[in-house]
């Protein structure tokens, strides 16, 4: 049994050897990058069993991720490599204060063959939680039915649908965003989501009017994401503010949110308090942006420990 699965694409990331603009790079690192399955490895990384349903390119960097995401710990069995379609790129831009830029190269992403009735019913209804993202349904338009059938078989057999808008405004409108993600959040029980994201969705940036907006639509596990701020948690009528945690260094802010996500995650599948929960996964967030590389950065359970002090976990 799979505790959490996700649906989405994985892309190569090349990262510059110099911070500054693009242009001016003339080496570049190849890395791994992709909301969902960077959100697969931190839950993989904390011990949790995890898979990835996806489509690579039939093609060297398409074998690279799929090797990669295996020696990570992720079941790759979901996974088809086809011919036709290149594994997507793209290009990382790193800013001195360590915010960054993607371009993308993915306008004829393998994961487009990924069709509904590909889905395999048995491996959904196996798992705990079904975590997505909105970065697939930004993809392109054709991707949305399969996000919808997903959620539909694990709402069929009681597996908790997670969703992070990851609103990547490089890929569509505010508009479109809003369209789509809108008409999601009934069918969501776990929205992990950024301050400013709940802005362009329901048009609330404060977390206790976005919870108490979400709550009423049937969302049952709510995190609002408020970067250097910290976050805010909703679950079983308490409302939780968790300070943030002090990165060391800030490097590379790109797969914070992911290691975040991945933390509430753990938290949800241990059943921890919500404090607990939320605390766990600030910090994670915090470790991510000290290492270049999106998903580098995702810690062991152990090590959050560290971060925070702590031999063992003690609630409360
Ligand atoms: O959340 C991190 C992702 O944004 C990154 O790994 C690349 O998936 C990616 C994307 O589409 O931006």
């Amino acid at each position: 049994m799979h505790d959490v699965i996700t649906i989405g694409e994985s892309m190569i990331t090349l990262s510059p050897s110099v911070k500054g603009r693009l242009k001016f790079a003339k080496t570049f690192e190849k890395k791994v990058g992709g909301a969902e399955l960077n959100v697969a490895i931190g839950c993989s990384r904390l011990g949790l069993h995890t898979g990835w349903i996806s489509r690579l390119g039939k093609d060297d960097f398409g074998e690279y991720i799929l090797n990669f995401a295996r020696g990570e710990g992720v079941d790759v069995s979901q996974i088809g490599l086809v011919n036709d379609y290149p594994t997507s790129l793209n290009f990382k831009e790193i800013k001195a204060d360590g915010t960054t830029k993607t371009i993308y190269y993915r306008h004829k992403s393998p994961i487009l063959t990924l069709r509904p009735e590909d889905l395999d019913e048995s491996y959904i209804k196996q798992a705990k939680i079904l975590h997505l993202t909105g970065i697939y349904p930004a993809i392109n338009p054709v991707n949305i039915p399969v996000m919808e059938r997903a959620i539909d078989l694990a709402k069929q057999h009681g597996v908790k649908v997670s969703l992070d808008p990851n609103i990547r405004l490089r890929m569509w409108s505010k508009e479109e965003a809003r369209e789509v993600l809108r008409k999601l959040l009934p069918k969501v029980d776990i929205l992990l989501a950024g301050d400013e994201e709940m802005d362009i969705i329901i048009g609330e940036k404060d977390p206790k009017r976005i919870i108490s907006e979400v709550k009423e639509i049937g969302v049952s596990f709510i995190a609002i994401k408020q970067g250097d701020k910290g976050s805010v948690g909703y679950y079983n009528g308490e409302i939780v503010e968790a300070p943030a945690i002090k990165a060391s260094n800030v490097i590379d802010t790109v797969g914070a949110g992911d290691g975040f996500d991945a933390g509430i995650l753990y938290g949800i599948v241990q059943n921890w308090p919500l404090e607990k929960t939320l605390t766990f996964a600030n910090a994670i967030g915090s470790m991510v942006v000290s290492v270049v590389g999106d998903n580098e950065g995702l810690p062991s359970y152990e090590e959050v420990l560290e971060k925070l002090g702590k031999k063992e976990f003690i609630e409360r």
